[in-house]
C-alpha cells in the first residue's frame, strides 16, 4: 500500500486526528501494525468449531464472553477490624465508550452492602417540613423520573498519586469513577410534596446500611439536580450501588451520594456527621481543614495505551481515555506526548453531557524511544486540569481527597508503560 505522509499535530508521532481514517491495513488501536490480515486471506479459513453446531440457547439473565473475562473489578480485600468496609475499582483501561456496566460499576462501602427487602424498606422526609412523609418503594414508583448519564467518583480517587506511590494501572490509581445512565425521582419533587419550611438550608441524608453513613447536603443543591436514583442503567439499581434507592448528587464527591437511602431530614445546620468532620474534609499543609468540598475537578485520563501495558512493537496506536468534570460539559482534550512541552487536541468520541464520562480519541505513530503521554481536559466552565505540581503547590500532600492532577505514562524505548511524576 502507499505510504501516506501523516500530518504532525504535536510532537513525538502525534498525529493529526483527521488521519486515523484512511490508514487501511496499517490498522489502529494497540496492536501490532501488521496484524490486520488482507481480506481474501481471511474469507479463506477453516470452517471454526462454533460455527458447525448449535450453542446454547437464550437465557434469562445475560453473561459475557468467556473471552472477556479479565474484565474485572479489583475485589475489595477482606479487612476483620473493618467488616464490609473497602472499595473494588472500575477497570477503565478494558472499557470503552462512556457508559461503566452495572456490574464494573466500582464499589466503596463502610460496613457492606445490606440485603434490602424494597417492600419493608422506607424513605422518611422529616425536619423543617410543613408535613412528614413517609415512601414505600412502591409508592416512589409512581412517580414521573427524569434519566440522565452522570459519572460517579469517590474524593478518594487517585489519592495515591499524590503520595507519590510507584507504579500501578488506571484501574488501581484512578478506577474510582464509573458512568451510568442514572433513572429516579428528582428531589426537588419530594421535597415540594413534604413542603420545606424557610427556615431549612440542609438535608441531612441518612443510609440503611449498618455504617448509617450521613452526609449534609446544602439545599440549593437539593433543590438543583440532586435525584432519588431507583435504577442504574435500565435496570434497579445494583445492591453495591444502594438497592432499592440512592441519593445521586451530580459532579459531587461520590461519598455525599448516600446509597440504601432512608431519611432526609431537612435542617437550619449541616449535621457534621463522621463522614464529613473526621473523613470527607481536605487537610491543607498549614493544618487548617477544608469542609464540604463537594464538586468534583476537571479531570481526565488516558486508559490506552496506560501503565502495565506493553506495546508490542514500533507503529500506528490509538490514544484513548476518558474525561470528566463536576462542574460542566468536557469542551477539549489535549494530548501530549512529550510530557507536556507540546499538545494536541484530540478527538472528542462520545456525547458530551454535563457532569459525565467523555470518550476522546488521537493517533499517535510511536517511532521507538521514549515518550510521555498526559492529557488535559477543559470543561464548559473555563477549568482547566493542572499538572500536579499545581495541586501540591496549592493544598499540600496531607489530604489525598480531590486529586484531579495530570496523569503521566512513560513508555520506554522497549514499549513498557508506567506511572511516573514529571
Ligand atoms: N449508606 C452509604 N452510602 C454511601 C457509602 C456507604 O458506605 N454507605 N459510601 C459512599 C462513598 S465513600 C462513595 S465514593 C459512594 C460510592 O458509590 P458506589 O459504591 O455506588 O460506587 O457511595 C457513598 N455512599
Ligand atoms: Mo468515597
Amino acid at each position: 500500500m502507499t505510504k501516506k505522509i501523516l500530518e504532525k499535530a504535536a510532537a513525538n508521532g502525534l498525529i493529526n486526528r483527521r488521519h486515523l481514517l484512511g490508514m487501511g491495513l496499517t490498522g489502529a488501536g494497540v496492536v501490532a501494525t501488521n496484524s490486520v490480515m488482507g481480506a481474501d486471506a481471511a474469507l479463506n479459513f477453516e470452517i471454526p468449531g462454533w460455527s458447525k453446531q448449535p450453542g446454547p440457547g437464550a437465557s434469562a439473565y445475560g453473561g459475557r464472553s468467556s473471552y472477556a473475562e479479565q474484565l474485572q473489578r479489583t475485589a475489595g480485600r477482606p479487612n476483620p477490624t473493618y467488616p464490609g468496609g473497602g472499595s473494588s475499582r472500575s477497570p477503565l483501561q478494558h472499557l470503552q465508550g462512556i457508559i461503566t456496566p452495572n456490574s464494573l460499576h466500582f464499589e466503596r462501602h463502610h460496613a457492606g452492602i445490606p440485603d434490602i427487602d424494597p417492600a419493608q424498606h422506607k424513605l422518611v422526609i422529616n425536619g423543617l417540613v410543613r408535613q412528614p412523609l413517609v415512601f414505600s418503594y412502591e409508592d416512589l414508583l409512581k412517580y414521573p423520573m427524569v434519566s440522565r448519564i452522570y459519572f460517579l467518583e469517590c474524593s478518594g480517587n487517585s489519592g495515591a498519586l499524590l503520595r507519590g506511590v510507584q507504579g500501578g494501572n488506571a484501574q488501581s490509581l484512578h478506577g474510582l469513577v464509573s458512568c451510568a445512565e442514572w433513572t429516579g425521582i428528582p428531589l426537588s419533587t419530594l421535597l415540594d410534596e413534604a413542603g420545606v419550611l424557610p427556615d431549612a438550608r440542609w438535608v441531612a441524608a441518612v443510609g440503611a446500611d449498618a455504617a448509617s453513613m450521613g452526609r449534609s447536603v446544602p439545599i440549593e443543591k437539593a433543590l438543583d439536580d440532586t435525584m432519588v436514583a431507583l435504577f442504574q442503567n435500565g435496570e434497579p439499581v445494583m445492591p453495591g450501588q444502594g438497592y432499592p434507592m440512592r441519593l445521586f448528587l451530580p459532579g459531587w464527591e461520590g461519598n455525599a451520594s448516600v446509597k440504601w437511602l432512608s431519611q432526609l431530614k431537612l435542617t437550619r445546620e449541616a449535621v457534621h456527621f463522621r463522614d464529613e468532620t473526621s473523613k470527607y474534609t481536605d487537610v491543607l499543609s498549614n493544618r487548617s481543614s477544608l469542609q464540604f468540598t463537594f464538586p468534583m475537578g476537571t479531570k481526565s485520563l488516558i486508559t490506552s495505551p496506560s501503565g502495565q501495558m506493553s506495546l508490542p512493537g514500533q507503529g500506528l496506536y490509538k490514544i484513548t481515555g476518558i474525561a470528566w468534570s463536576g462542574t460542566g460539559s468536557i469542551r477539549r482534550v489535549e494530548v501530549s506526548a512529550d510530557g507536556g512541552r507540546s499538545w494536541a487536541d484530540a478527538l472528542i468520541e462520545s456525547n458530551q453531557f454535563d457532569k459525565a464520562l467523555t470518550r476522546f480519541s488521537i493517533p499517535w505513530q510511536w517511532a521507538g524511544g521514549d515518550a510521555i503521554l498526559q492529557s488535559r481536559a477543559t470543561d464548559s466552565a473555563g477549568n482547566v486540569q493542572p499538572t500536579r505540581d499545581a495541586i501540591i503547590a496549592d493544598r499540600g500532600t496531607i489530604s489525598f481527597y480531590h486529586n484531579h492532577c495530570i496523569q503521566s505514562w512513560a513508555v520506554t524505548d522497549s514499549g513498557e508503560v508506567s506511572n511516573v511524576y514529571v
